[in-house]
């Protein structure tokens, strides 16, 4: 019988409500739920697939264990004593630094993840901690990291509130929102706009977020800091400084005057590529505005000064006074989380440091850039075996032929995720999680960054079956292997989740329980956003300190040189149908007109002899793509734009609808593992210099940098 199911959508940041029509056990109908307190209704392309990506027939649903070079399947209990037996063997014979984990973008949605990721992570003992927030958004941690003493501290627009939105280096009608739960942005945008508020974007290329923008100013890739640097200096010269009630709680305003005294407009404009009279109009438009906000996301934390570029946002911010006020960057309150006292022991990276390129630990973590020398590289140490969880890196992570290689040449591998991919290919043991239809949700990390208090909790829509494993007992059984405990413990992972969970509601600001959020399938409502400085503060002051000693010595080192003449970098650029590597299996999602082209400036295309449907090598440092071209006036001349996560055409992929897409490569081929944000070790991803030519080659090559 046909029936109506609630549920949270898992597959990003945006975490919408969704109505579900179920048949049979099946997700047969998928709507926005009107209902819902946060979303409103809301529901993208992948959202509305979730039935397509829930019963994906290649979808692994039993263990699988490497036998004869073949990953063929067995029962959970022969997978559990493969990896005992696995990991114990290199343990012993090569100690705990020679098992290296990688966390993956969905662990960050899961409960599972939220929960257990934290002890897994400690089981392991490991130094070789690596996730995908080193692909991401580590420069924005440390950021907020040295500004609040509190990496997790990342404010978001008030959008709803705002009346002037600055947005740097994201597309968020594409991506929904990142660091930034905002479901329904196109229906907020359009509300700022309807009450006379203004959006302003920076991009090189002329996104669907820049188009229903009042203002599109493109800039040259990986140059955003000096941008904000010019407006900085444009605040303190004009007279703009106006930080208000945030005064008393406020360090280093006139060393970050200082700091900024030689970046006048003029200055950096040749550098980034925005006209100075441009710089001086933004900078006086933020400061004018009774409420604003900056944003800043990909374009500014992929970048090589990704963490000056995250701290300037947030400078802007400040210096402005609509840091922590309504309408302007504000910090959530979540209800499974604690108010904090407004004092604590700081920040500090580099507690220890990786084996072979000595890059320094964040958050209890390496660059991932590094996950490749630390498996390749001989000696004490050295590393042997993988556990990802929910990870693609050899998709995902720069320079990824190498780190292909070397994943290959591992002694031993442990995959715990859904499909036999680029990655997990690779797996003497494959565990899989059930499907999203089966799994409780609580977004426990995106409730940080929403637009509003909210706690939704989405009980499984269908049981689960008997031979299937909930994913904290998966994770859970591992933490028993790596602590001694072996292969055969009896957990009861999504009980103990909700236990905790529980536990940490009812402790909460606003003392809720999950019986509670049981009964409210649409979500509680908990208010808008309200100031929180000082107490969400932990810097040993208890004040915001805007100008800290790491940051202001990257920015003395920063050198505003104009581009060399006649080079290419290439951006990214994410699609609605898309997420990251893992959605190109549902044939919804990816029907139509290819996805992964390289798209190019006109005049350059012109100039190159390329054409549109036309193949181009795109070559850099590391590696060389053949792409379909894309000819457009949307984009910066000297910019070429290629999406990440496709290239599933690799030897023992299961996955028939991905691996057959037309035309689909792997820009990580050309991304460079040595590119990195120097404070957190982030990879840069954008702005990589490449050399573009027509199939034939001969003389259209424009010059490589
Ligand atoms: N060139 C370039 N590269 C990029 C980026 C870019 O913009 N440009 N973006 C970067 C960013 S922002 C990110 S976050 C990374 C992402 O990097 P990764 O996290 O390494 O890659 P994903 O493609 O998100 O892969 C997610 C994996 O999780 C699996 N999975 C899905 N659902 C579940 C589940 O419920 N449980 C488990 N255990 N597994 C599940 C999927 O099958 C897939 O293997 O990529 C980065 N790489
Ligand atoms: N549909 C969809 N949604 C997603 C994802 C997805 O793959 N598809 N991935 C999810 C993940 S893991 C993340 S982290 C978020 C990312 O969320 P966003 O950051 O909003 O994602 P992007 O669409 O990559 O937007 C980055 C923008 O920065 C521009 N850009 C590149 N380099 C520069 C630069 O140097 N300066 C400036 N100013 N701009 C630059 C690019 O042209 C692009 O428009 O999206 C999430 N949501
Ligand atoms: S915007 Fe994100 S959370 Fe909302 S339906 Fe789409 S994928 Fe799901
Ligand atoms: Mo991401």
């Amino acid at each position: 019988m046909e029936r109506t199911a609630y549920t949270t959508c898992p597959l990003c940041e945006a975490t919408c409500g969704l109505e579900l029509t179920m048949l049979d056990g099946r997700i047969t109908g998928v709507r926005g739920d009107r209902d819902d307190v946060l979303s409103r209704g809301f529901v993208c392309p992948k959202g509305a697939a979730l039935g397509g990506l829930d019963a994906d027939p290649d979808r692994v649903r039993t263990p699988r264990v490497r036998r004869d070079g073949k990953l063929v399947p067995a029962t959970w209990d022969e997978a559990f004593a493969a990896v005992d037996e696995g990991l114990g063997r290199v343990i012993a014979a090569h100690g705990r630094d020679a098992v290296a984990l990688y966390l993956g973008n969905p662990t960050v949605h899961t409960l599972a993840g939220n929960l257990f990721a934290a002890p897994l992570r400690k089981a392991i003992g490991s130094r070789n901690i690596f996730t995908a927030s080193t692909v991401d958004q580590m420069p924005k941690h440390v950021s907020c990291g040295h500004l609040f003493g509190n990496p997790l501290a990342v404010p978001v627009p008030d959008v709803d509130r705002t009346d002037f939105l600055l947005v740097l280096g994201a597309d968020p009608m594409s991506s929904n929102g990142s660091l930034w739960t905002v479901p329904d942005l196109p229906g907020r945008l359009a509300a700022l706009r309807a009450r006379g508020g203004r959006l302003v974007v920076v991009d090189p290329r002329r996104s669907r977020t820049a188009r229903v923008a009042d203002r599109h100013l493109p800039i040259r890739p990986g140059t955003d800091a000096f941008l904000l640097l010019g407006m900085v200096h444009e605040l303190f010269a004009r007279d703009l400084v106006t930080p208000g009630a945030l005064e008393p709680h406020l360090t280093g305003v006139a060393a970050v005057r200082d700091l900024v005294a030689r970046f006048s407009p003029d200055v950096v404009a040749p550098a980034c590529g925005v006209d100075p009279t441009a710089i001086r109009d933004l900078a006086a438009d933020l400061a004018a505005a009774p409420r604003a906000a900056v944003y800043g996301r990909i374009g500014t934390t992929t970048v090589p000064h990704g963490t000056v570029t995250s701290w300037l946002v947030d400078v802007l911010n400040v210096l402005t006074g609509n840091l922590d006020r309504p309408g302007g960057a504000m910090f959530a309150l979540p209800a499974h989380s604690r108010r904090g006292t407004g004092t604590g022991a700081g920040f500090r990276t580099g507690r220890w440091h990786s084996r072979v390129r000595g890059l320094p630990e964040v958050l209890g973590e390496l660059p991932a850039v590094t996950l490749a020398d630390e498996i390749l590289t001989p000696g004490e140490g050295q590393v042997r075996a993988l556990l990802t969880v929910a990870g693609n890196p050899v998709l995902s992570l720069p320079n990824s032929a190498r780190l292909d290689g070397a994943i290959a040449g591992l002694d031993f591998m442990v995959c715990v995720d859904p499909y036999v991919n680029a990655t997990t290919r690779h797996a003497h043991v494959l565990l899989p999680p059930p499907p999203p239809s089966q799994q409780a949700h609580y977004d426990m990390a995106f409730y940080h960054f929403a637009v509003r208090n909210v706690a939704r909790f989405s009980p499984p829509v269908v049981p689960l079956p008997p031979d299937a494993l909930d994913e904290c007992d998966i994770l859970l059984r591992l933490i028993a292997i790596l602590t001694g405990a072996g292969p055969d413990v009896a957990t009861d992972g999504a009980a103990q989740a909700r236990g905790i969970l529980d536990a940490r509601l009812r402790a909460g600001p606003y003392g809720l329980s999950l019986d509670r959020l049981l009964a409210e399938p649409h979500g509680v409502d908990l208010g808008p956003l309200e100031p929180r400085v000082p107490e969400i503060l932990r810097t040993p002051s208890g004040r915001i300190e805007l100008c800290p000693e790491p940051i202001a010595a990257e920015v003395s080192r920063l050198d505003p040189r104009p581009p060399e003449p006649d080079t290419f970098v290439v951006v990214g650029r994410r699609h609605l149908r898309t997420n990251n590597s893992w959605m190109h299996n549902v044939p919804a999602l990816v029907k139509g007109r290819p996805l992964c082209t390289v798209v190019v400036n006109r005049g350059d295309a012109d100039r190159l002899g390329l054409v549109a449907g036309g193949r181009a090598r795109v070559t850099s440092r590391v590696g060389e793509v053949e792409l379909t071209v894309e000819v457009t006036d949307d984009i910066a001349p000297g910019v070429v734009s290629i999406p990440h996560g496709f290239g599933h055409d690799l030897p023992g992929v299961e996955m028939s609808v991905a691996r057959h897409l037309p035309g689909g490569v792997n820009t990580n081929l050309l991304t460079d593992d040595l590119a990195i944000d120097p404070l957190s070790g982030n990879a840069v991803l954008n702005g990589i210099p490449v050399s573009l030519r027509g199939r034939d080659g001969g003389d259209r090559t424009a010059q490589v940098s």
